[in-house]
């Protein structure tokens, strides 16, 4: 029996602040091996009763959108091509339900997939002592995360991630591999080799995901795209080890992301769950397929034509789980602010000017991303002292 799974709204919950310096005694250490066979678990993964999954949550209907004959055209093909014309009317009614679509025949080769998984799989097997030569630093989104017991001290996530910057800048075209070697040696070079190729793929389909959100938008095809050309965007590995108590915890806490747009590939386990319309509702694994999503900066750009949505991930007893999340971010010095087809005098700007290092900056130094990281950041920018 499918048991329904409507919660309080969190739009109602206090929003908390960032508890940067709370942590009074040595941080616990997230170590899966250890952690995931335990009968109980340590206090701080334990979430509020109203914040808790459910049991079931729903499917999402969230739309198929076949890009194999939008890339085959060339980039002289009109933008009224039919399969273009229904690709960018599929975008606009999924950013205007909830943000969130699937994206097939999108160009990038199983193969490519596949290895970037199993290099995900080899990473997260490795002793911690040698995943911590990795360890992010305090204020920094880059390097591997043993959920975030050294950044929080409550309603810690289930998981474990490694987070690393991929710039599109033909100037500094080995960014990824770079990183892998220099922190972990030569024989890391396959490793950095992979994501590498992953990054170039993912900002590729990204900019070309933009062309449609253009389109969908009626703003010139080329406008976000150009944007986001150089992108300084971040890559994500995502593992979620099997947990005892799945229903006390959460894998990834509800969360809006603050990024501009999302691509993730899930393995084959359930765990994505989105809210729409007051409803955890889950966006069931397709291999084939990547679901992609509007972010804060994105909703920034489209002056609030299109919503981020809050999600989270959660966990089960049974199954490890794995994805690979790449957040597309635009060139740090880049002004985000809408262009003028989407401002007139009913809508004036919703946002002030901003460039993507300063939102960044708020969230790892003064605020946990939650479902009100862009209000509160255009609150505090608005009310900072010049
Ligand atoms: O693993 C997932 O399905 C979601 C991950 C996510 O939301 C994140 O990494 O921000």
């Amino acid at each position: 029996m499918a048991v329904s799974c409507v919660t309080t709204s969190p739009e109602q919950e206090h929003t908390p602040k960032l508890d940067l310096g709370n942590i009074q005694t040595t941080p616990i250490v997230f170590n899966p091996s250890m952690l995931n066979l335990q009968p109980n678990i340590p206090n701080q993964f334990i979430w509020p009763h109203d914040e808790r999954p459910c049991t079931e949550a729903p499917e999402l209907d969230v739309p198929l959108i076949d890009l194999q004959n939008f890339l085959s055209d060339s980039d002289s093909t009109p933008s009224s091509s039919s399969s273009t014309v229904e690709a960018s009317r599929l975008i606009s009614e999924a950013c205007n339900k909830h943000g969130f679509f699937l994206v097939v025949n999108h160009g990038i080769s199983e193969e490519l997939i596949s290895d970037a998984h199993d290099y995900m799989a080899r990473f997260f097997d490795m002793p911690l002592s040698e995943k911590q030569r990795l360890l992010r630093k305090s204020g920094e989104s880059c390097g591997y995360a043993s959920s975030f017991t050294g950044r929080f001290s409550t309603k810690l996530p289930w998981k474990e991630t490694l987070s690393f910057r991929f710039c599109d800048d033909k100037s500094r075209s080995k960014t990824v591999q770079d990183y892998f070697c220099d922190a972990l040696g030569h024989g890391f070079e396959p490793f950095g080799k992979v994501y590498q190729e992953y990054c170039e793929a993912m900002s590729s389909l990204s900019l070309k995901i933009m062309e449609l959100l253009g389109l969908s938008l009626g703003v010139n095809r080329n406008y976000f795209r150009e944007f986001f050309e150089e992108n300084d965007s971040i890559m994500r590995l995502n593992y979620y080890p099997p947990c005892q108590k799945p229903d006390l915890t959460l894998g990834t806490g509800p969360h809006c992301d603050p990024t501009s747009l999302t691509i993730l590939h899930q393995d084959h386990v359930d765990g994505l769950q989105v809210f729409v319309e007051n409803q955890w509702r889950s966006i069931r694994p397709n291999p084939k397929a990547f679901v992609v999503n509007i972010g804060d900066t994105f909703m920034a750009l489209s002056n609030n034509r299109y919503k981020s949505c809050l999600h989270r991930a959660v966990v089960n007893s049974e199954s490890e789980r794995k994805s690979l999340a790449f957040f597309l971010c635009p060139k740090n010095d880049r002004v985000v602010k809408p262009p003028r087809e989407l401002l007139d005098r009913i809508t004036p700007r919703r946002y002030p000017d901003f460039t993507w290092s300063m939102l960044l900056e708020f969230t790892q130094k003064h605020y946990r991303a939650d479902m009100n990281t862009l209000q509160a950041f255009s609150d505090w920018l608005t009310n900072k002292p010049v």
